[in-house]
């Protein structure tokens, strides 16, 4: 059991509360950094039974703002600094791409500072992402892959992402970064498409809904499960050296193929008609339509095909992805199935 304090940043978020619940099973004292808003949003934590934790402590913290990040660190101590906070949905990046780069590209921004005054030894890790790599420049992506963003969050996830590379150069700060491939579980927030189409087909499944309205179903992600990766997050700051790691299952899959195993997930066989903007998915044995294609959805600017290779954190954190998307698919379903039928709200 360690003795370390951590900061985690994000933590009513989906990876701020399965890290939270892994440090705390190694003995960490965790500060969980959250923001202030009207109405409190700890659900994720009590899902995990981890919200009265004796070793959890939430504190205020204003991403935007360097005095709160100096404060957060004089206060707690840390020996690891797990920056998770950001507006991380990519399609209200293309509607707020102000407020996006403020918290996402300048939120990182101010820890980095903070550390650098108060106490340059704290280990940094800043959540990088597989949007970074964006329009495909090479598949499969690794570390070494060219950058070609194509979101306003992409690009502020960028800036954030060099900061931690030139703190890291310039000062001698252990900044590491994990450039993250899409990972989901049955605490993603709804508003990410693999958690839209599971909540779907459980109201589908319990008649609670007929049609499930999305945007392209072509984009294809290397989807893996969130608790797998909060592991690497910590393995990336245990070893000697700073460095950047993908985190990748090094398979891809379309939305629209999601889509398929989550509803046979649940004995209903879909027939895809039409294509493009009118594109339909049938149940097979009822003749109704149960997705279809809303061009609402599409975004401005779109990431066609990730797929991520993770040699290098196989080879130097000992880290692989543990379980199959239709491991991942099914627990997701089976979790909204419980949720929709007892009709709660999260
Ligand atoms: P979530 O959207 O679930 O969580 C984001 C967290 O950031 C929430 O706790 C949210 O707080 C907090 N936050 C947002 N804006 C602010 C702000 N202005 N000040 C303080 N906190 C803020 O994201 P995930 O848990 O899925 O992702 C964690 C991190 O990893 C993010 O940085 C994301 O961009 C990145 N990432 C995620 C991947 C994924 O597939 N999940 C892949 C690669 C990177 P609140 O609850 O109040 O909204
Ligand atoms: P992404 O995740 O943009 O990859 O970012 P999201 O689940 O939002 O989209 C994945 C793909 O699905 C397509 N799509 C839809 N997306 C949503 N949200 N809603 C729909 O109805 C819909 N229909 C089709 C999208 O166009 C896209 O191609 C996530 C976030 O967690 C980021 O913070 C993280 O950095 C990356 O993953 C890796």
């Amino acid at each position: 059991m360690t003795t370390k304090n951590a900061i985690i940043t994000g933590i009513t978020g989906q990876d701020g509360a399965y890290l939270a619940d892994l440090l705390l099973s190694k003995g960490y004292k965790i500060y969980g950094a959250y923001r202030r808003t009207s109405s409190v949003n700890f659900w994720r934590l009590e899902y995990l039974g981890i919200d009265r934790h004796p070793n959890l402590h939430l504190v205020e913290y204003d991403l935007t703002d360097l005095g709160s990040a100096i404060r957060l660190l004089q206060k707690s101590e840390p020996h690891e600094v797990y920056n998770l906070a950001a507006q991380s949905f990519v399609g209200v990046s293309f509607d707020k791409p102000v407020t996006t780069g403020e918290i996402t590209a300048l939120g990182p921004l101010n820890l980095l500072e903070a550390i650098r005054i108060v106490n340059p030894s704290i280990r940094f890790y800043q959540a990088s992402t597989s949007e970074m790599f964006g329009k495909v420049q090479e598949i499969p992506q690794n570390e070494n892959t060219p950058f070609y963003p194509r979101s306003p969050y992409g690009v502020s996830k960028l800036f954030a992402h060099w900061m931690t590379v030139n703190y890291r150069e310039s000062y001698g700060i252990f900044g590491s970064s994990g450039i993250l491939f899409n990972h989901e579980s049955p605490l993603r927030g709804r508003e990410f498409v693999t958690r839209k189409i599971t909540d779907g087909v459980a109201r589908i499944r319990l008649d609670k809904m007929e049609t499930l309205h999305l945007g392209n179903l072509d984009a294809k992600r290397d989807w893996g499960y969130a608790k797998d990766y909060v592991e690497g997050m910590w393995k990336i700051l245990q070893i000697d050296t700073p460095d950047t790691f993908v985190l990748a299952t090094g398979r891809t899959a379309s939305v629209r193929d999601f889509v398929t195993l989550a509803f046979k997930s649940v004995d209903i066989n879909v027939l895809w008609e039409g294509n493009e903007d009118a594109e339909k998915g049938i149940n097979i044995a009822t003749g109704k339509t149960v997705v279809s294609v809303n061009p609402r959805f599409y975004r401005p600017a779109e990431v066609e095909l990730l797929i991520g290779n993770a040699e290098k954190a196989k080879q130097i954190l000992g880290w692989e992805h543990k379980t199959s998307l239709e491991e991942l698919c099914q627990m997701m379903v089976e979790a909204d199935l419980k949720r929709v039928d007892y009709g709660f709200s999260f």
